[in-house]
């Protein structure tokens, strides 16, 4: 017996040993053999000579499975060094992925007001009846809340048309001075060579003692701002009119296309709209609890600007994935 112990102990694959497994518990292993010379042993000393044979059964077995325990660790180490792999390895295959075109320009964007000393803020894309429209003095059957233009849920839940939602909860969490911008994803029911149903936007709120947060502050940031993602171009302001600020402006820029002499792109009129912007109405202040403030607040949308910078002509192609377009901006 003592010989199986051995081989068992001295086997060095998984294989190796179910050889010997079998050449042991076999039908004509060696156990068999031995269990079969049972009959030609004298009676009295046929218990002794099985009980001996059973405990070699069970410590071969017991052996056996240990042995087959180590071996296979040992062989799932040596494959795991075999099939090791570098990652950081550099690959040929290796493709260059980039950022979307819309979202270099947003951080283009970003990164003038960050430098303004601006803070980011975001909030949910999925908003409430209030924070979406009736806190920015757009009460219910406003036009501008037409079921023509917004996604609803039930219960008066929405996808937020635009980013101001996240001013309106910044300005109920916060005590002024306010001075943030609110980057991110909006949805509107629309689709046309200018609109997608989902784009982007960055709007901007500043809030402060009445004595310091004046029409010419706004005029001024948005001036520079403009100056910053256009090079030599003339901006104006033009009375316009939204809910949510009084006075109100729209900015154009003159067309970068023809440098204000008239084209396709700006209608023949010479200028580009941009932005809209004014200063925060009462009503909003009122609906968040602010007293004795002044605030002026801003917004633009940022496919346009891409559309602008990369002279692309339909709005749809940003949205498309195609490879051939964004291998353009990588
Ligand atoms: C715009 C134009 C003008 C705006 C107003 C506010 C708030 F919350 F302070 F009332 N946020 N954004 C605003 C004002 C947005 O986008 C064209």
């Amino acid at each position: 017996m003592e010989e199986w112990y051995k081989k068992i102990d001295g086997s060095s694959t998984v294989d190796e040993l179910e050889q010997i497994r079998i050449a042991i518990f076999g039908k004509k292993g060696i156990l068999a053999a031995e269990f079969a010379k049972m009959k030609s042993i004298a009676a009295q000393d046929r218990a002794g000579f099985a009980k001996e044979l059973n405990e070699h059964k069970s410590s071969l077995m017991e052996q056996l499975r240990a042995k087959k325990e180590q071996l296979m660790l040992m062989k799932l180490q040596e494959d795991m060094e075999a099939e090791a792999i570098d990652v950081t390895l550099f690959s040929s295959m290796s493709q260059r992925g980039g950022l979307h075109p819309v979202m270099q320009v947003m951080d283009k964007i970003v990164e003038y007001f960050v430098s303004m000393n601006f803070s980011i803020n975001t909030a949910k894309m999925i908003e409430d009846d209030f924070h979406n429209f009736e806190a920015l003095n757009l009460p219910k059957y406003h036009p501008a809340r037409d079921m023509q233009d917004t996604f609803y849920f039930k219960d008066e839940m929405l996808l937020r048309t635009h980013t101001s939602p996240v001013q309106i909860r910044t300005m109920m969490k916060e005590q002024p001075p306010i001075r943030m911008i609110a980057p991110g994803a909006v949805f509107r029911r629309d689709f046309d060579i200018t609109h997608t149903p989902m784009f982007h936007q960055v709007e901007g709120l500043v809030v402060d003692d009445e004595s310091v947060v004046s029409f010419a502050n706004l005029k001024y940031i948005l001036e520079d701002f403009l100056h910053y993602m256009f090079a030599d171009v003339e901006v104006r302001f033009r009375p316009s009119f939204f809910p949510f600020t009084e006075p109100s402006a729209e900015v154009d820029i003159s067309c970068i296309f023809c440098k204000g002499s008239g084209c396709r792109v700006c209608s023949q009129t010479g200028w580009l709209e941009v932005l809209g912007c004014g200063m925060v109405d009462q009503n909003v202040f009122d609906a968040v609890g602010y007293k004795n403030v002044s605030g002026y607040a801003f917004g633009l949308g940022v496919e346009r600007f891409a559309m602008l910078i990369h002279h692309i002509g339909d709005l749809r192609s940003l949205f498309e994935g195609d490879i051939r377009l964004l291998e353009q901006f990588r």
